[in-house]
């Protein structure tokens, strides 16, 4: 056959290509098979298309799944657009995320179901079992990031979850990075941030209920008795609450309670009040309210009492009188004595200064500066401490030879330290009795304690130590935090990590995981426990400086291990000091988790500080009343550090 004499082919010739030269272009190539393709005979062309007709239907049906992993493909990846329009991308690979997906707008608390995960049963066997309580939360973290595994049908490997069935080359190479284990602990951690906060709103919530349901614009809950008790009849319980329902974002029940502060809360009551006690929680909780709600209810609130509390002032020494008639205007020393308590009228100057700075009316700042100015310049100090009372007579210090860091001497030190930062770190008066003072607990009162030698604040009386302290020192570590954080030296920071060691250890070697209002430790060789109680120092108050402490040093090291703490703690209080019918109660005994022995009261603190506190312990968001806007007052109620021009 003489190929060239069938010219059944069509040559193309294109400008510039000499015809029938070798060319190496794929435009040749392409046309010398397609003349090879031509030269065959039919039939030799129709086999060759059956073959590979054969091999492609071979091929389909050896791949079943072909068609559906096509498909799967395409619409991961539509998912993946439509997250990355919507929220973060969340690959099919991990187990049914999508209710977990974008981070949660905020919603009313009451649609928010509270987790089980974590209940207080499991935590409260290990606390039994006298296991150490910390390492005891972390394995419980570890092992519910295991179960959550497990449970949705994923193998768990260093508690990273990983489907076998579907993992992509992407996810061997470490390209998938949404399925890596630092992910998948990072979620772990944001449920258990969200579990965490949820129990602390729930907690609020049912000792909200008990005071709305026994003690509604009284001043504290007696929870047992379903009753309440009066101290100077102003609601104290539900103004001290006002910013920690705002914090939490308890909004139904804030609401109730600002429409009782707008037709209910009146000041106008022939009523004695304590200057610090109402300064703090009543003034000091108002002025908070006002600057997290812009409301000026609040404001208006505020100047009316602080006003009223003003006759306070009027002593010989200027030194103010414990006690305040609001309604009469007229002032008085306890019964007793001409006596104040040196750390009461030294710790209502945060509030009295920002009403000040609110108004701009100088006579409040004016009254609590000079009592500063005084105490500053007196005689009696030891190293920068100060005695417990002061004589408003004659401006002089009393009882001197006595020092702590525990009552009536407590909130002196953190006020020194909160005024200097409340002002924009400007009055260097301030600064240098708070760093004296500190180095005066080293040199006078800090000890350790026997076998293991925790560090604790004893007290100095007339030269003799003690080695009690009271769980009011407990502010101490948070305090110390707070400096260092604003340039003070760093081993305030060191000091303040021990301190917090040994007030933690303070409600785990207790029976009930709570702590006692006081203790002593032992100081010489030989002892078998390193901390004692006396009989009458078992009550807990469900006091707040511990979790306070907590907080500052979580929020300010950011070492999880104080989160953990707070979360025991809370557990605790759940346990022991949970009253079913609504409330929580102070106990007589922290050493008989059998009967701890309910005193049937409500402090108002417990909802103003404590729960506060345990909320902005077990939030990692460090905005949430940062440390650098906000200087917390001794009840926890945030004040602005002043703007610079100030
Ligand atoms: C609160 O009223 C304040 O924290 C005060 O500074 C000390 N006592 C209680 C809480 O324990």
């Amino acid at each position: 056959m003489h190929l060239s004499s069938r010219p059944d082919y069509v040559t193309i010739s294109f400008p510039g290509q000499g015809s029938g030269s070798y060319n190496n272009s794929k435009q040749w190539r392409r046309q010398s098979c397609w003349r090879k393709w031509k030269q065959l005979s039919r039939l030799q062309r129709s086999l060759i298309l059956l073959i590979f007709v054969l091999l492609f239907i071979c091929g389909i049906a050896s791949y079943p799944s072909f068609t559906e992993h096509l498909r799967g493909l395409t619409s991961e990846k539509q998912d993946a657009d439509s997250n990355s329009i919507l929220g973060p991308f969340i690959p099919l690979v991990l187990p049914e995320p999508a209710k977990q997906g974008p981070p949660p707008l905020p919603e009313l608390p009451s649609q928010r179901k509270s987790s089980n995960k974590r209940g207080p049963p499991v935590l409260q066997n290990r606390l039994q079992q006298k296991g150490n309580a910390s390492e005891t939360v972390v394995e419980d973290r570890a092992a519910d990031s295991k179960k959550e595994g497990e449970e949705n049908g994923v193998i768990s490997w260093r508690g990273a979850v990983i489907d076998t069935g579907e993992a992509t080359e992407g996810t061997k190479n470490g390209e998938n990075k949404e399925d890596s284990p630092a992910n998948q602990q990072v979620k772990t951690s944001k449920d258990l941030e969200s579990s965490w906060l949820e129990a602390v709103r729930e907690a609020f919530r049912h000792a909200w209920k008990g005071y709305k349901e026994s003690a509604w614009g009284h001043d504290e809950l007696r929870p047992m008795s379903k009753s309440y008790s009066e101290w100077f009849g102003l609601g104290l319980t539900l103004i001290d609450a006002l910013d920690t329902m705002w914090i939490l974002e308890l909004k139904e029940e804030f609401e109730e309670a600002k429409s009782w502060v707008a037709t209910e809360l009146s000041f106008n009551k022939n009523v004695d009040v304590n200057l610090f006690e109402s300064t703090i929680r009543i003034l000091g909780g108002l002025l908070s309210t006002y600057h997290l709600t812009g409301d000026t209810l609040f404001l208006d609130k505020a100047k009316d009492i602080g006003y009223r509390l003003m006759p306070a002032f009027n002593t010989p020494s200027k030194i103010p009188y414990s006690d305040v008639n609001i309604g009469k205007g007229t002032a008085h020393p306890p019964r007793w004595t001409s006596d104040s308590t040196v750390a009461e009228v030294t710790s209502i100057q945060l509030e009295f200064r920002e009403l000040s700075r609110l108004t701009q009316e100088p006579q409040y700042q004016a009254a609590v500066a000079e009592v500063m100015m005084q105490v500053h310049k007196l005689d009696g100090k030891l190293d920068g401490l100060v005695p417990m009372f002061i004589n408003t007579n004659n401006g002089q210090f009393t009882h001197q030879g006595i020092y702590t860091l525990g009552a009536r001497a407590d909130s002196y030190y953190e006020y020194l330290l909160k005024q200097w930062i409340q002002g924009g770190k400007k009055e260097n008066q301030l600064l240098e009795d708070y760093l004296q003072a500190i180095e005066g607990v080293k040199k006078n009162l800090l000890q350790k304690s026997s076998p293991n030698g925790l560090t604790f604040v004893g007290e100095l009386s007339h030269g003799q130590f003690s080695p009690k302290m009271d769980h009011l020192v407990c502010f101490l570590p948070g305090t110390l935090a707070l400096g260092a954080h604003n340039g003070l030296p760093a081993d305030h920071m060191d000091l303040a990590k021990e301190l917090m060691e040994t007030c933690y250890q303070m409600y785990i070697q207790m029976e009930t995981g709570l702590s006692p209002e006081i203790v002593h430790f032992n100081m010489h060789q030989g002892s078998t426990r390193d901390i004692e109680v006396k009989l009458a120092d078992r009550h807990n108050l469900l006091r707040p400086e511990t979790v306070e402490s907590l907080f500052y040093l979580h929020r300010l090291t950011n070492d999880h291990k104080y989160q953990d703490w707070g979360w025991e703690i809370l557990q605790n209080f759940e346990k022991y000091t949970k009253v079913s019918s609504g409330g929580y109660t102070s106990i007589n005994n922290v050493r008989d988790p059998e009967y701890p022995s309910p005193r049937d009261k409500m402090e108002s603190f417990f909802l103003g500080e404590t729960l506060k506190y345990f909320y902005l312990l077990f939030s990692n968001n460090t905005n949430l009343i940062s440390l650098d806007q906000y200087v917390f007052n001794t009840e926890a109620h945030p004040l602005p550090i002043w703007p610079s021009t100030a």
